[in-house]
């Protein structure tokens, strides 16, 4: 079905029978799969950053080596928000005691923001805990010298604890994905070096695109200088738009809706494509705007829930119902696409949240039904495929009969979809449905509702 909301007349939406899922008990449902995964956690990989479902062993990141108990801090505002308070609090008590950034190792500045940054500030949003606040502070000044280049774009790698940096040549994604955890991280200490930083990266990238207002995948922090001619709206350039739009829904700041609908209005002129009713964006060469890929990633279907964000409705809708369309034939979406012949160039997927977050942010934004259909098609596969004896995994091929497990729980996981469907499903209390902002991890930064528990539900 596509664009049931936008097209307008009569569309399959009417025609369907009368829905009678019982969403309250679907959130239930995602509450307990989310308790069952965290006691498992607990219990074979504590403070560990990831476990392996599989085999109950753990993986480090994004430290090599060294483990800063990343799937904790990811999953925190989810427990709270469920309501999963004891597991919450073992969580905080954890990150009191035993969360220490002083590791000489390498990580990736965009990667140790969204995750570690921005878990520990909505952790801070749900509780107000205090040492939650100064353990963010405390990274972030870590961060912080990896910005200190000609440019303002940071550098993609940085010592934790010595502050050396490296890998100059980066992406916008990596460059310009912080404006919400750091403008946040400014306003609880009133510290405007933050805000600041993460905007003059942002405009950094934006001041060097081409001549159709589009920007490509590789870019070099030093010299400003491109090193990828590809536009997308996929890996390396996606959250660079979303924290454009963030910056503006969060904090009003009018350079970033501007900047916004400047690269929006380039998207759609030069890399929309139709294709048998289906909507896509092809990889553009930005500064020709010709055609130089048919093949989508799978990260790149959250961008219909920021088309819908910043007006463009239509398209949001449609392009979310392309990626539904892909998941109602194989349940679990590939890594990689081709719109082209309409066949995956990847078959593995990473446990990825991105239909999930588009279905969520459209829900929010009109209340359509057919959101969170495709939010329960989205759970119910996963619990179907994904689910193995220690937690939730990878997949290492979704075209395989039965799919093909990897041995692999990421950190996001705790973050994102396991709170998209809670959020989508339960008209949670703890939730102001009106107004609030998730990250692109799914941290929540703004919206949480701190009320006595035991609370009935209401979608107010
Ligand atoms: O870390 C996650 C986040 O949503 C992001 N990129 C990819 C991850 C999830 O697939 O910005």
């Amino acid at each position: 079905m596509a664009g049931a909301l936008a097209l307008g007349g009569a569309t399959a939406l009417d025609a369907a029978p009368k829905d009678t899922t019982d969403w309250h008990a679907l959130a239930d449902d995602v509450k307990a799969e989310m308790a069952w995964s965290f006691d498992l956690y607990k219990a074979h990989a504590w403070g560990k950053d990831e476990i392996k479902p599989v085999t109950g062993t753990v993986s480090s990141f994004p430290l090599k080596g060294h483990h800063l108990g990343l799937s904790l801090i990811e999953a925190l505002d989810t427990l709270w928000v469920m309501g999963l308070d004891s597991r919450f609090q073992d969580g905080v008590d954890w990150v009191k005691a035993s969360l220490d950034f002083d590791v000489d190792g390498n990580v990736s500045v965009f990667e140790t923001s969204i995750r570690l940054l921005g878990g520990l500030l909505s952790a801070h949003h749900a509780c107000g805990d205090p040492v939650l606040l100064a353990k963010a502070k405390e990274l972030a000044d870590r961060l912080l010298p990896a910005f200190q280049t000609p440019t303002g774009m940071p550098y993609r790698l940085i010592n934790l604890r010595t502050g050396a940096t490296s890998e100059p040549v980066t992406s916008p994604a990596d460059v310009a994905t912080y404006l919400p955890e750091w403008g946040t991280l400014s306003r609880l200490t009133g510290d405007p070096r933050y805000f600041a930083t993460a905007k003059r990266a942002a405009v950094a990238v934006f001041e060097r695109r081409s001549k159709l207002d589009m920007v490509a995948t590789q870019i070099d922090a030093l010299s400003g200088g491109w090193r990828s001619r590809r536009a997308t709206v996929g890996s390396y350039c996606d959250s660079f738009f979303e924290y454009l739009w963030d910056g503006w829904q969060l904090f009003g700041d009018r350079d970033c809706k501007r900047m916004s609908d400047v690269c929006t209005a380039a998207i759609l002129k030069h890399q929309q494509v139709w294709k048998d009713g289906s909507l896509w964006f092809a990889d553009v060469d930005f500064e020709t705007g010709a055609v130089i890929a048919t093949e989508q990633d799978e990260l790149a279907s959250f961008y219909g829930g920021l088309l819908g964000q910043g007006g463009a409705m239509k398209q949001g809708a449609a392009y979310t119902e392309s990626w539904a369309k892909v998941q109602a034939r194989y349940g679990i979406l590939p890594e990689g696409y081709d719109y082209a012949t309409a066949k995956p160039t990847q078959v593995t997927n990473s446990l990825r949240p991105e239909l999930a977050d588009a279905a969520f942010t459209l829900w929010l934004l009109d209340r359509n039904p057919r959101w969170r259909e495709i939010g329960r098609a989205h759970f119910l596969a996963m619990k179907r495929w994904n689910k193995a004896e220690y937690g939730y995994t990878d997949i290492a091929d979704m075209t395989a009969e039965p799919k093909r497990q990897a041995d692999h729980c990421p950190g996001y996981w705790w973050s994102e979809q396991m709170k998209y469907y809670y959020l989508l499903f339960s008209d949670t209390p703890r939730f102001n449905y009106r107004d609030n902002y998730l990250s692109t991890e799914g941290n929540v930064l703004k919206g949480f509702r701190r009320q006595p528990s035991g609370a009935g539900r209401s979608a107010a």
